[in-house]
C-alpha cells in the first residue's frame, strides 16, 4: 500500500442509509425520494453539478429529441409543474439543465451531493450487510442500500481506429463536450457518426466550419423535429389539466400523454397512409411515433410503408442524387432509435458538407493531420466523435461492483446482463440499478420512469424494515425467467433484427441481444404484481443485528 493509499484509508468512514451513484435525472430524484422517507442519503457524481447526461452532452444542436417539453419532466411535485415555464417543445440542452438546476435549488439537493467525486469501487460486506464505496477523492462511505443511477447513455464509445491517437488536431466526443465554447470558424471538421448526436450537431457545425466531412457507417431515418415555442396559454392549459395528463402518462406505454394507436398500417389504403404520414411529417416531433399505426415495429410490410415514405422525403430534400443514394437507410425504420432532425438532410445541399459512405469507403487510419479512407486522405483540423455510448449496461460494468464473495459484475455479466425486474442482480444484495438492462430505460419517459422505479424500491425497503430483513436479492431462477420475458417481448418485434446500441452491436465484444424491457407500462404493472405477491422471485435475509439482538 502506498503512503497516499494509507492516508486515504486513515480517513473516517461515513455511514448512510442509502448511497446513490450519479446526480443526473434519476439520482436527483433518488435523493429527494429517500430523504422524504426519512433516510440519510449521500450522492456522488464525477461532474461538478447536477444533470448527468444533460451536464455532459453540450454539443452544438443538443436538444430533447423525444416527446418534448413540458412532459419530459418530473411529475412528483405539482409546485414544480406550476412554477416552471418551458419555452420550446424540443428544449435545448441548456434549458433542460436550467430546469434540473432549479430542481436542485428548489429541493435543496446539493447539500447531500458530493460533486467531482468519482466512485472507483463498490463492494458488498456480507457480515455487515452493507455496501462500501470508495471514491477517487478518498471518501469511504457505507450504506445498506446502493442505488446505481449511473446513466443508460453515459459511458462514451471511443472508436478504436488505427492512428486515432496520433491525430494532432482538436478532438471532441459529443457526450464529453467541453464547457468552454468550441469554435469551428474556418476549420475543416470530420464528424464520425450519424445517430441522434451527429444528426443534431452536423447542421450546426456546418453553419460555421470551412468544411464538414461526415463519416457515415449506417444511414439513418430521421424525422422533422417540429420544434416550436410553447405559448403561455399552452403551458397554462397543461397545468390546468395536469392531473388528467399524468393519468394518461401513467397509462401510456412510453409514459407520454398520448393515446395508443389502435389501427394497423395495412388497414389503410396507400393514399390514406400517405396522408397520415404527411400530416405527421408536417407537425414533426414525436407525434410521428405516438400517433402512428400499431404495427410499424412488428410487421415487415407495415414497416416498409413508413420506410419508403421517409426514403422518398430524403430523395426529395437532398439535391445531389449520389449523396441521396448514400443517405438511404436500409434497415427496418424505428428499429434504431428514431431521430428528430432540424436541417440535417438540407445540410448536404451546402457546398461545405461532404458525405463519405464508410461501407463503400472505410476508414483505414488517422494521421496527425487527417483521416485516410480507402479512396484517399481527407485533411482535417478537428475530429468530432458522435459515436455514442456503451449504452444500458456500460456504466454498470464500468463501476463493476463486487457482490457476495467478492464476485465482480464483469464476471457475472459475461454472456448476458442477468437481472430481475430490471433493477436487481443475484449475488449483489440491496443494489438497485435505475434504467438498467431488463427495464424499459430509454423506451420510457425517463424522469417518470425514475420516479416509478424509486417508488418501488422505497416500498421494498419499507417491506424489509417492517419484517426485520437486512438483505434482498433475486434468485437466479427469477433472473432467468425475467430474461426470457424481456427477450420474448423483444422477439415479437423487428427491433432485435437491426444492429443498434439497443442490441449492443455498436460495441465490439458486447453480448448481442436486446436487453431493454419493451412496453414500459406493462413493466410497471409487472413491478406491482411482484410487490403484491410479497416480492415473489426475491430471497430475503434477516438483518444480522436483529438476529444478534434476538440471540442475546
Ligand atoms: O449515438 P448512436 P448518439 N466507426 O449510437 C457510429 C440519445 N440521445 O450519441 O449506426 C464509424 O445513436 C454509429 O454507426 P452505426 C438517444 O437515445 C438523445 O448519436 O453503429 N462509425 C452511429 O452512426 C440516442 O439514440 C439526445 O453503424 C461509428 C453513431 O456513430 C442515444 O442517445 C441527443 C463507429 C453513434 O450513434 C445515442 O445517440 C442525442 C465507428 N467505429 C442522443 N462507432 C437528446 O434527446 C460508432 N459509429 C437530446
Amino acid at each position: 500500500m502506498t503512503s497516499g493509499q494509507q492516508l486515504l484509508r486513515s480517513r473516517p468512514i461515513e455511514h448512510y442509509d442509502v448511497v446513490v451513484i450519479g446526480a443526473g435525472v434519476s439520482g436527483m430524484y433518488a435523493l429527494h425520494h429517500f430523504r422524504q422517507m426519512g433516510l440519510s442519503v449521500r450522492v456522488y457524481d464525477g461532474a461538478s453539478d447536477v444533470g448527468g447526461t444533460w451536464w455532459y452532452n453540450r454539443y452544438p444542436g443538443a436538444r430533447v429529441d423525444g416527446p418534448g417539453s413540458p412532459f419530459y419532466c418530473y411529475t412528483f411535485s405539482d409546485e414544480l409543474m406550476n412554477e416552471w415555464d418551458w419555452a420550446e417543445t424540443q428544449s435545448e440542452q441548456s434549458a433542460v439543465l436550467d430546469y434540473l438546476e432549479h430542481v436542485a435549488d428548489r429541493f435543496d439537493l446539493r447539500r447531500d451531493i458530493q460533486f467531482e467525486t468519482w466512485v472507483q469501487d463498490a463492494r458488498y460486506d456480507e457480515a455487515a450487510q452493507r455496501w462500501t464505496v470508495e471514491t477517487g477523492t478518498g471518501v469511504r462511505a457505507t450504506a445498506p442500500f446502493l442505488i446505481c443511477a449511473v446513466g443508460a447513455l453515459s459511458t462514451a464509445n471511443m472508436p478504436d481506429i488505427p492512428g486515432i491517437h496520433d491525430f494532432a488536431g482538436e478532438c471532441y466526443h459529443t457526450g464529453r463536450w467541453p464547457h468552454e465554447p468550441v469554435s469551428f470558424e474556418g476549420k475543416r471538421v470530420a464528424v464520425i457518426g450519424t445517430g441522434s448526436s451527429g444528426i443534431q450537431s452536423i447542421p450546426e457545425i456546418a453553419k460555421e466550419a470551412a468544411h464538414v466531412t461526415v463519416l457515415q457507417r449506417t444511414p439513418q431515418y430521421a424525422f422533422p423535429a417540429g420544434n416550436r415555442p410553447i405559448p403561455p396559454e399552452e403551458m397554462a392549459e397543461a397545468r390546468a389539466k395536469w392531473e388528467a395528463i399524468k393519468g394518461t402518462m401513467l397509462a401510456n406505454i412510453g409514459g407520454f400523454p398520448s393515446d395508443m394507436p389502435s389501427r394497423s398500417a395495412l388497414e389503410d389504403t396507400p393514399e390514406q397512409r400517405e396522408a397520415l404520414y404527411e400530416e405527421l411529417w408536417q407537425v414533426g416531433g414525436f407525434r410521428f411515433f405516438l400517433g402512428l399505426y400499431n404495427d410499424i415495429a412488428t410487421s415487415e410490410k407495415a414497416n416498409e410503408t413508413l420506410a419508403d415514405f421517409v426514403r422518398a422525403k430524403i430523395r426529395e430534400t437532398v439535391r445531389d442524387p449520389e449523396t441521396a443514394r448514400k443517405l438511404m437507410p436500409d434497415h427496418f425504420v424505428m428499429t434504431k432509435r428514431p431521430i428528430l432532425e432540424d436541417g440535417y438532410f438540407e445540410a448536404y445541399n451546402r457546398d461545405n458538407v461532404t458525405l463519405v459512405d464508410l461501407r463503400e469507403d472505410p476508414i483505414e487510419r488517422f494521421t496527425p493531420t487527417g483521416v485516410v479512407t480507402r479512396s484517399g486522405e481527407h485533411p482535417i483540423d478537428m475530429l468530432v466523435l458522435a459515436t455514442g455510448f456503451d449504452a444500458i449496461s456500460g456504466s454498470m460494468l464500468r463501476l463493476n461492483p463486487k457482490g457476495r464473495g467478492g464476485m465482480s459484475l464483469k464476471g457475472r455479466w459475461q454472456d448476458r446482463f442477468h437481472n430481475y425486474v430490471g433493477m436487481t442482480i443475484a449475488g449483489f444484495p440491496n443494489l438497485f440499478m435505475i434504467h438498467g438492462p431488463g427495464s424499459p430505460g430509454v423506451f420510457y419517459n425517463m424522469p417518470l420512469g425514475a420516479e416509478r422505479q424509486m417508488e418501488w424500491i422505497g416500498n421494498l425497503m419499507r417491506h424489509m424494515r417492517e419484517r426485520g430483513m437486512g438483505a434482498v436479492e433475486p434468485t437466479t431462477e427469477s433472473e432467468e425467467a425475467w430474461g426470457n420475458e424481456v427477450s420474448g417481448i423483444a422477439n415479437a418485434t423487428l427491433f432485435p433484427r437491426t444492429d443498434s446500441w439497443w442490441t449492443g452491436a455498436n460495441i465490439p465484444g458486447k453480448p448481442r441481444y436486446f436487453s431493454a424491457y419493451m412496453g414500459g407500462s406493462i413493466y410497471y404493472m409487472r413491478l406491482s404484481d411482484v410487490a403484491a405477491k410479497d416480492y415473489a422471485g426475491f430471497a430475503f435475509e434477516p438483518a444480522h443485528d436483529a438476529e444478534a439482538e434476538q440471540a442475546s
